[in-house]
């Protein structure tokens, strides 16, 4: 097996990509982070993610939303642009947390399957990927040039592998492993213990985190984090395996605080896992 291969995420793993900041950096050393997502009706999902990719440190961070909004109030750092504009903006993309499966969400997605930059399939991208295989074949072949990862939950990866949850869940390594192969990228398989499968076949077991987890919006907020370390150039292995485990453990920070597992919102998430990582 690969080194590291079958462990617990730890920090170890990606202690080697941790960085302090040279004192004389600015936002263009930490990545422009392009967002696409938030249609109609899910627009909070693309606001999560993006929040989430300030917190952990994306230099600027886009986002191209479907449903189309001026600015966010709460979060003015955010820069809101027509989804077609964030291509020439981002130098890397998160595609996914609310997209919906519109004609305007597939043209979207192919035109970022077809692009080069590093990029991260959630949600409705995966479900298009499901609708749409020939997308599947296409970012098999993109190659290594440019990292690729797709962030699945049982029933997303149940359609992508054409398959039921019940099938998924009796073998999880199983399926994050047939994943990382059919679509010759990094794979987390979500849900609780996390698995992390590579294109490579190294593969790894998350255990932090909790059922405070199980709420709407935890999953676009890991897709923001995680599109955040790539952006500041982290490899993909890395990124991945620092990003569950902060969404992890910030969620058994928020527990330990009293603030879940009942009643755990996304947003919450988002503050702890920055101090996480400045401590880190
Ligand atoms: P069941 O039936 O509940 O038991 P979908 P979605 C199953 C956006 N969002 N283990 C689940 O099972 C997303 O970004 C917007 C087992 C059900 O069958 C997407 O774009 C928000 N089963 C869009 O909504 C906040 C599991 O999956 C199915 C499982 C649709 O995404 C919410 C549901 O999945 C949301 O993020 C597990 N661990 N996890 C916003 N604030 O704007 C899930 N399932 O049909 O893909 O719907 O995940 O809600
Ligand atoms: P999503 O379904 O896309 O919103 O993603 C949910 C997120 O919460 C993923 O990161 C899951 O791994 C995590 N999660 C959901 N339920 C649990 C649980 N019971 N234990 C640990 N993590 C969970
Ligand atoms: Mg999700």
């Amino acid at each position: 097996a690969a080194p590291g291969c079958g462990r617990t995420v730890s920090r170890e793993l990606f202690a080697g990509a941790l960085r302090p900041r040279p004192r004389n950096s600015h936002k263009g050393s930490y990545g422009s982070v392009g967002i696409l997502g938030g249609a109609a009706g899910m627009a909070g999902a693309a606001l999560l993610a993006g929040r989430a990719a300030l917190a952990l440190g994306g230099g600027r961070v886009y986002l191209g939303m479907l449903e189309r909004l001026a600015v966010d109030p709460q979060q003015p750092e955010l820069m809101l642009r027509a989804p077609e504009e964030i291509f020439g903006l981002a130098d890397c993309l998160a595609i996914g947390p609310g997209l919906g499966q519109s004609a305007e969400a597939l043209a979207l997605l192919t035109r970022a399957v077809d692009g080069k930059l590093p990029l991260l399939l959630d949600a409705d991208a995966l479900n298009l990927c499901a609708a749409h295989p020939d997308l599947l074949d296409r970012l098999a072949s993109r190659g290594h040039a440019a990292p690729v990862v797709l962030t699945p939950h049982p029933a997303e990866a149940a359609r992508l592998l054409q398959t039921d949850i019940a099938s998924i869940q009796a073998d999880r390594l199983a399926a994050a492993q047939a994943l990382a192969r059919r679509s010759n990228a990094a794979i987390v398989l979500k849900g609780c213990g996390s698995i992390i499968a590579l294109p490579d076949g190294r593969w790894y077991i998350n255990t932090a985190g909790n059922p405070g987890l199980a709420s709407a919006g935890s999953g676009d907020v890991l897709s923001g984090m995680l599109i955040a370390l790539i952006a500041q150039g982290w490899p993909a292995a890395e990124a991945l395996l620092a990003a569950v485990h902060l969404h992890g453990n910030a969620a058994d920070a928020c527990v330990a605080a009293g603030s879940g597992p009942i009643g755990l919102t996304a947003s919450e998430l988002i503050p702890l896992s920055r101090s996480l990582l400045n401590r880190w």
